[in-house]
């Protein structure tokens, strides 16, 4: 769960100054200092330091190979991301080195930045990036932010979300593959209901499935929308996909994570990297390619290449805006049958209609 931490100080990894050379103990000798390089995109100057820092170091790629690869993808990525406010990353050694969130731009940002007010479910109010174009993306590059969490809406509309967010989560003792068999009846479903869903890896074993909607409805219309689809799912396919809230009633299925939907909440964008020592990025694929896609081969070194030969599988996502409405009818049905809504996250005041916010095994002990 992103949370906002202080800013950690930063282990001197490189240090300016160092002691000596043995000869001379305490004589101080600055090292050589690494020339900082400037990109110009979209119409902006962005400076990157440390360029040749090794940011993935199983792929031997730096910050400035990251920076190429935005570059590369850019067009696709502002399908995407465009206008969303963006939770920042921050991983100043690269991926595996330890990570910050900070939903705040630190003081001192160039006067072109774009930000906007972003709130948490307790109401902190917080002014976030937002991916205006391709040189906001490297602004947070170079702060050390791999990828970015985007909220659902345009800053320009931040009362509708237009994004439905189907998060297929492979729980202990499932793999790809179940993801993959999962996604594929998310899929049907969505397709029974006349809407089309856009499939991406996660970077990782997961899958996403976004739909892009008329600007109609806010976050807490789409998660019910989503708890809706994710229990259908498990009633029609109780194997494989689960709707439990609760880790411990979810078994080896694919849990279909609905509070991914709730208000506030970011999901990690298409075309960014992960903060994998492999670099591999969350890349938006087509249906027919589910029986075979492999999320580890596609990295900030093989998904240009992939986006230049294949095309932009999202391309139309932004030109097909859909209705959320088959999928509230689903919610309304199982609100008349009887069904509370499903549990919202901790950090969430009590919904109206919800159960008890505990863990069935933990309600059941009568201490
Ligand atoms: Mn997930």
């Amino acid at each position: 769960m992103p949370v906002d931490l202080p800013i950690a100080p930063r282990p001197a990894a490189h240090p300016a100054v160092h002691c000596g050379n043995g000869r001379f103990p305490g004589r101080l000798e600055l090292m050589p200092p690494v020339p900082s390089r400037s990109v110009e995109v979209a119409g902006r100057e962005v400076v990157i330091s440390n360029p040749e820092r090794v940011y993935f170091p199983a792929l031997g790629a730096t910050k400035y190979d990251l920076v190429r690869y935005y570059l590369a993808v850019g067009d696709a990525l502002m399908i995407t991301a465009g206008g969303r406010p963006a939770l920042l990353e921050r991983f100043p050694e690269g991926a595996g080195g330890k990570s910050f969130f900070q939903k705040r731009v630190p003081p001192g940002v160039p006067p072109w930045l774009e930000t906007t007010t972003v709130s948490t479910p307790n109401g902190t109010r917080s002014n976030a990036l937002v991916v205006a174009d391709v040189a906001h993306v490297l602004w947070a590059v170079n702060l050390g932010c791999l990828g970015l969490h985007l909220w659902p809406y345009r800053s320009a509309d931040p009362q509708h979300a237009d994004e439905l967010r189907i998060d297929l989560d492979p729980q202990p003792g499932t793999g790809f593959d179940d993801t993959r068999r999962a996604a594929r009846h998310v899929r049907a479903l969505l397709e029974e209901l006349g809407i089309t869903g856009y499939p991406k890896t996660t970077g990782n074993r997961g899958i996403h499935v976004y739909v892009r909607l008329q600007p109609r409805w806010d976050s807490t219309a789409v998660r019910s929308a989503a708890v809706a689809l994710a229990r259908e799912l498990e009633r029609r396919h109780p194997d494989l996909v689960t709707a439990q809230w609760w880790k411990e009633e979810r078994g080896q299925r694919v849990f279909v994570d609905f509070n991914q939907n709730a208000p506030h909440k970011t999901v990690f964008g298409a075309w960014f990297a992960r903060p994998r020592l492999t670099g591999q990025v969350s890349t938006p694929f087509e249906w027919d390619e589910l029986d075979t896609i492999d999320p580890e081969p596609m990295t900030i070194a093989t998904v240009p290449e992939r986006l230049g030969t294949r095309g932009d599988p999202w391309a139309t996502i932004g030109s097909h805006t859909q209705s959320l409405e088959p999928l509230l009818e689903l919610a309304a049905a199982d609100r008349a049958a009887g069904l509370p809504d499903a549990p919202w996250p901790p950090e969430y005041p009590k919904a109206p209609d919800e159960p008890p916010r505990v863990a069935p095994s933990r309600a059941r002990k009568p201490d």
